[in-house]
């Protein structure tokens, strides 16, 4: 009863308190709004994982840019209630509603050009991802949340040089205990990385096709006992493959 008031809350109230990925930081340096970066040009969730826009999200902003980093570098990803951030003063759901538990994950694909490249057809591998801890029983968007609105996390230092597609994506849980019900918010980055690297994934994925709505962490019911979205204290197993290891 207290779970589904909770996610009726979430759902009905807060209808577009969604979330964008807009712009990347490189060792704190900020790169500016949508500067090397493809994003939607609305913050509507892809529900569908066989959707085209599980690649970058659905088709919107581009950029000539390509923003040059360092494997190793420390990189921020700033994600906005809308973009540009706050829809309006005081915006509660900037840069995400509360409710809207879930990780935040980090995939690159490499290409030849990555101002001008498609994106279907590219092998992704995951290179970071923030879920949940199970002692605190804070998820990855908690801790966004906390930084406003910055993810953080370390290029690996392993990354081969060249050209790439940085896909940031958070998936909002809070309904995600009914079908097709998660909601998957993503846009990638135009990177070039130089460094001494030579890393070449073994396994990599495809978007769409990594993600099954039937996942465990896709159709999952994040609340527990006690109608709180701390998936009762376990474990969450996030989708996709694991990150990589240098
Ligand atoms: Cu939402």
């Amino acid at each position: 009863m207290k779970f589904s008031f909770v996610s009726l809350l979430a759902c009905g109230l807060a209808v577009d308190a969604h979330t964008i990925f807009q712009k990347l930081s490189v060792n704190g340096k900020d790169n500016g709004q949508l500067t090397g970066i493809r994003a939607p040009s609305n913050n509507n969730p892809v529900q569908d994982v066989t959707s085209s826009n599980m690649i970058c999200g659905a088709p919107g902003s581009k950029s000539n840019t390509v923003i040059p980093v360092t494997a190793g570098d420390r990189l921020g990803a700033y994600w906005g209630h809308v973009i540009g951030g706050a829809q309006f003063a005081n915006d509660v759901d900037n840069p995400i509603a509360k409710s809207h538990k879930g990780p935040v994950m980090a995939y690159l694909a490499k290409v030849d050009n990555a101002a001008s490249t498609g994106t279907s057809g590219l092998k992704w591998f995951k290179v970071w991802q923030d879920t949940f801890d199970t002692s605190s029983r804070k998820w990855g968007v908690d801790n966004m949340l906390a930084n406003n609105g910055w993810t953080f996390f370390n290029l690996p230092t392993c990354i081969a040089p060249g050209q790439y597609l940085l896909r940031m994506e958070t998936i909002a849980l809070h309904s995600a205990n009914k079908p097709n019900q998660a909601q998957f918010y993503q846009s990638c980055a135009q990177i070039n990385v130089s460094g001494s690297g030579s890393f070449t994934p073994s396994q990599t994925v495809s978007f769409p096709g990594a993600y099954k709505a039937s996942d465990a962490g896709i159709s999952v019911n994040i609340y527990g006992l006690k109608g709180q979205p701390d998936n009762d204290g376990k474990p969450y197993q996030a989708p996709g493959p694991a990150p990589i290891t240098c």
